[in-house]
């Protein structure tokens, strides 16, 4: 099949077309492929948090919940810890189960390596890709240390930070940034010891209002669910503007630090024979 046929087949329904697209916009034959296809406007709900919070287990009770009401879901996991095939944890099976022979749920993991301009150029397009594939909401999965490749504030919204009850998770949030880039706040796991005092503390340190959830259970998912619709309700052209300023800023980085003249002008300023400025502005062409 060529890429025409496949975008054929996957707009009929066929999730193994949709997953070779979405191999070929991860690769080298992206722009093709988006050149076929019309953009249409979709949802995409970041969840993120630390390792273990319980974002798998939220995405899909997130899943059930939107498919209830009638939504077409896709799944991407970002450079996972626990993918979603694979070496899945025994209760991501379990809770994706209920999905797995659902034809409007697609559940991607999307690999770090290996991948022309890596992640952070491969989530806009696969985003871009499944838009004009008909799914109503995304459902974009990352862990989030820190340092991930991806700048999920910058095509999420709204960003929702999972974290859980204890003062050790809300302290590693704080220096990893995540709370800065949170719109939504949920303590998951409130089943446990602490939840509504690391609910206060939270609310404390952020003036945000916090939700708890218990993923396992799927209690508080519509509350989650509702508060995703009114901040998605809430988006304004600025706010717009400001994911589409990151995500361009993020992707033009990522061609900057692959472009072909960079090693040559490093060696040039390492010895004296250029200054750094002229080679920033050589680097960009100016
Ligand atoms: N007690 C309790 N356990 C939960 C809850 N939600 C998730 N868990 C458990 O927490 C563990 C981690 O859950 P995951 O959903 O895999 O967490 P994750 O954040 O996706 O993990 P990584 O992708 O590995 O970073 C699993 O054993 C879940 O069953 C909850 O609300 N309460
Ligand atoms: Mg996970």
């Amino acid at each position: 099949m060529n890429i025409a046929e496949l975008v054929e087949a996957a707009r009929r329904g066929s999730l193994r077309a949709t997953g070779r697209l979405l191999t070929l916009v991860e690769g080298d034959r992206r722009d093709e492929v988006l050149g076929l296809i019309e953009t249409a406007p979709v949802r995409v709900v970041g969840i993120t948090g630390p390792p273990g919070a319980g974002k798998s287990t939220t995405v899909g009770v997130l899943t059930g919940g939107y498919r209830a009401r009638g939504f077409r879901v896709a799944v991407l996991a970002v450079d996972p810890s626990s993918p979603y095939s694979g070496g899945a944890l025994l209760g991501d099976r379990i809770r994706m189960a209920a999905h797995v022979n659902d034809p409007d749920v697609l559940i991607r993991s999307v690999a770090s390596r290996g991948h022309l301009g890596g992640l952070a150029a491969a989530v806009p397009a696969a985003i871009a890709l499944l838009g004009a594939l008909s799914y109503d909401v995304i459902l974009l999965e990352t862990v989030g240390v820190g340092q991930s490749e991806v700048e999920i504030a910058a095509v999420a919204d709204p960003t929702v930070v999972v974290l859980n009850p204890g003062a050790g998770d809300a302290v590693q949030a704080a220096k990893a940034g995540l709370l800065e880039v949170a719109d939504l706040l949920v303590v998951n796991k409130a089943d446990r010891d602490g939840a509504d005092a690391t609910v206060r503390d939270l609310r404390v340190e952020t003036g945000m209002t916090i939700l708890k959830l218990i993923a396992s259970t799927g209690e508080g998912i519509d509350k989650l669910i509702d508060a995703i619709e009114v901040h998605q309700r809430a988006d304004t052209p600025e706010r717009r503007a400001a994911r589409a300023r990151a995500q361009i800023l993020s992707l033009a980085t990522t061609r900057l630090r692959t472009h072909p003249d960079l090693d040559a002008l490093a060696a040039a300023v390492a010895d004296g024979r250029n200054d750094p400025y002229t080679a920033a502005a050589g680097l960009l062409g100016q």
